[in-house]
């Protein structure tokens, strides 16, 4: 490292000293704590951007979120040149840059490293890093910090692309490394066109249809979601969406609202009552990456009937098996590869939806909780399809089955546009270009759901009535030390401490339909219990049974 590349190195390190006694650590989502103890983490996260973009030579983004958490915490996460998930060999180095104690520290760990990853600090290649933020208002000053991170690598250019879902960032950073056009705006334009496509292509006798409400009630969690789905919904003349907790009428961001409140306690969120029984509502998470729906109840009760992300998954799979059994049908002549349709769940995935993916025939797979876990095993299909309960997820398509995609849609749009075969063609073409290839996207998964009820001539309730959900409850430990948990077969299975496994199977075995696991929590200093039983008394029951077991083999008392 030259001597410029030094001093301003030092320069950033004594801009934002770390707080005395805080320890960060990179986890499933990135840095995440209160913002106040986060200026030096996100200057070092900035330098970190900055080496990313030297070693793969492409844009990298940098994220200012912390999702779901409470307003005054913020967080930082990258986006890959994929648009993905930063690599997970990059995660120690993230870890030790951002707890680097002293400036010496900081100039040896970034010397070794860039010595390791063979990355040239010669100033010559070009480096861009986007940059993206969420509405808090620690937002601003945390930018700053960043910036100043990445200009510190010499050559380095920060680009403020401003106030963004998680997804638009990861979406952009996708399509500039692609070559594609990146803004916004286009954002907003691939997404409203593709949606208007689908629309376009829904049968005719269903365009009519009893039951279903025309608008779509949105709970935008105080956040940028909400923000910018009034944005795309002025795209959209199809489809009326009504955001409620946009955050523009004082509402605290995640307080009382949002999809992470909706999904844990299963209440309605501030703004939506019995005027709304019956019709089709959704929430956004604070970050606008997580989508569930939900029905209210009639009169007198706060409790909802919850559409999670199993139920989406369900019905993203519905749809895309039926077009491609029409392509299987009429494209036999075509030299037409069956496309292999694959889904990704986690352990949290409730029973009864694994059992109906299974029954409809499907793949069924299952990765360790945390979406980069998710994501690579769906990128193993041609489409392959992954959500956690807690409604983060997408639909990966193949290159090489776009390729095919892209090729048969040339064919038809010169020719016939009249057999389902070819309407599958064009309508699985639009959906791998509405829905985010980079990570999940509560817009455009939004605007999926929406799009297939409609084909499908769908009301909510006709969807969620796909599958009656088996009881479950989920509760957490506190223990001595979490790490202590081993996992196995995506983590199911506890495999130490020794006897803790045999004892929850002795205890599930006692209940009818019992599916209990525990695992360590990645975000949380927990053990989290999930149990699963064919009645709610019983699914109580079996995680209080499993909690004390972990709390006998791992408490505090445990010896
Ligand atoms: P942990 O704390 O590791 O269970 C939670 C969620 C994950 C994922 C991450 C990242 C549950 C049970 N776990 O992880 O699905 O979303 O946060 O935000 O919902
Ligand atoms: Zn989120």
């Amino acid at each position: 490292m030259n001597e410029e590349q030094q001093s301003l190195l030092l320069k950033s390190y004594s801009r934002f000293l770390p707080t005395q006694g805080v320890k960060l650590s990179y986890g499933t989502a990135g840095f995440r704590a209160d913002a106040s103890l986060l200026p030096s983490t996100l200057c070092r996260v900035g330098i970190l951007a900055a080496l990313r973009s030297l070693k793969t030579t492409s844009v990298i983004g940098l994220m200012i979120t912390a999702s779901h958490n409470k307003v005054s915490d913020n967080g930082v996460k990258i986006a890959d040149p994929s648009g993905g998930m930063l690599s997970q060999h990059w995660e120690p180095f993230a870890d030790a840059l951002a707890n680097a104690p002293s400036p010496q520290h900081l100039l040896m760990l970034i010397n070794e490293f860039v010595e390791k990853e063979g990355i040239s600090m010669d100033g010559v290649r070009p480096v861009e890093v986007l940059l993206g933020r969420d509405t808090r208002p620690s937002g601003d000053a945390l930018l700053h910090a960043a910036t100043l991170g990445v200009t510190s690598i010499v050559g380095a250019v920060a680009t403020d692309m401003g106030i963004l879902t998680t997804p638009q960032l990861h979406w952009m950073v996708r399509a500039r490394n692609k070559g594609l056009r990146a803004s916004e705006q286009d954002y907003f334009d691939q997404l409203s066109s593709s949606f208007r496509c689908l629309m376009g292509l829904i049968p005719t006798e269903k365009r009519k249809f009893d039951g279903m409400d025309e608008k779509v009630v949105v709970d935008g969690a105080n956040g940028v979601g909400g923000v910018k789905l009034k944005d795309l919904g002025k795209l959209l003349n199809a489809l009326v969406i009504e955001v409620r907790n946009s955050g523009e009428d004082g509402g605290v961001l995640n307080d009382g609202v949002g999809a992470d409140y909706v999904q844990k306690e299963k209440v309605l969120p501030y703004s939506f009552g019995s005027k709304d029984a019956g019709i089709r509502c959704a929430s956004l998470d604070g970050d606008a990456d997580r989508l569930v729906y939900f029905i209210v109840p009639p009169e007198g009760s706060s409790k909802i009937d919850l559409v999670d992300g199993d139920k989406i998954l369900s019905l993203f799979a519905l749809f895309i098996r039926e077009q491609l059994s029409f392509l299987n049908e009429k494209e036999d002549e075509k030299n037409y590869q069956q496309a292999r349709l694959g889904v990704v769940q986690t352990a949290y995935a409730n029973g009864a939806s694994t059992n109906y993916l299974k029954q409809l025939g499907l793949e069924v797979n299952f990765t360790p909780t945390g979406v980069k876990y998710l994501h690579e095993k769906a990128a193993e299909f041609d489409i392959g399809i992954y959500f956690e309960a807690n409604g983060h997820g997408t639909v990966l398509f193949s290159e090489s089955f776009i390729g095919w995609l892209e090729a048969r849609n040339n064919e038809i749009s010169s020719g016939s546009k009249d057999s389902e075969g070819e309407k599958a063609v064009m309508r699985l073409l639009a959906v791998s270009k509405l829905i985010n290839q980079a990570v999940g996207d509560a817009l455009s998964g939004l605007l999926l759901v929406e799009v297939i009820l409609q084909h499908m001539g769908w009301s909510i309730h006709r969807w969620n009535e796909l599958y009656h959900d088996l009881p479950s409850r989920q509760l957490k430990v506190k223990v001595a030390d979490r790490t202590a948990v081993i996992t196995t077969n995506a983590e199911t299975v506890v495999v130490s401490p020794p006897g803790l496994q045999e004892a929850i199977n002795a205890e599930t075995a006692k209940y009818p339909q019992g599916r209990c696991f525990v695992r360590p929590s990645g975000t949380e200093d927990v053990v989290r219990v999930y149990a699963e039983a064919s009645t709610q008394e019983a699914a109580d029951t079996l995680a209080n049974c499993v909690a004390k077991l972990v709390d006998q083999f791992l408490g505090f008392n445990s010896s």
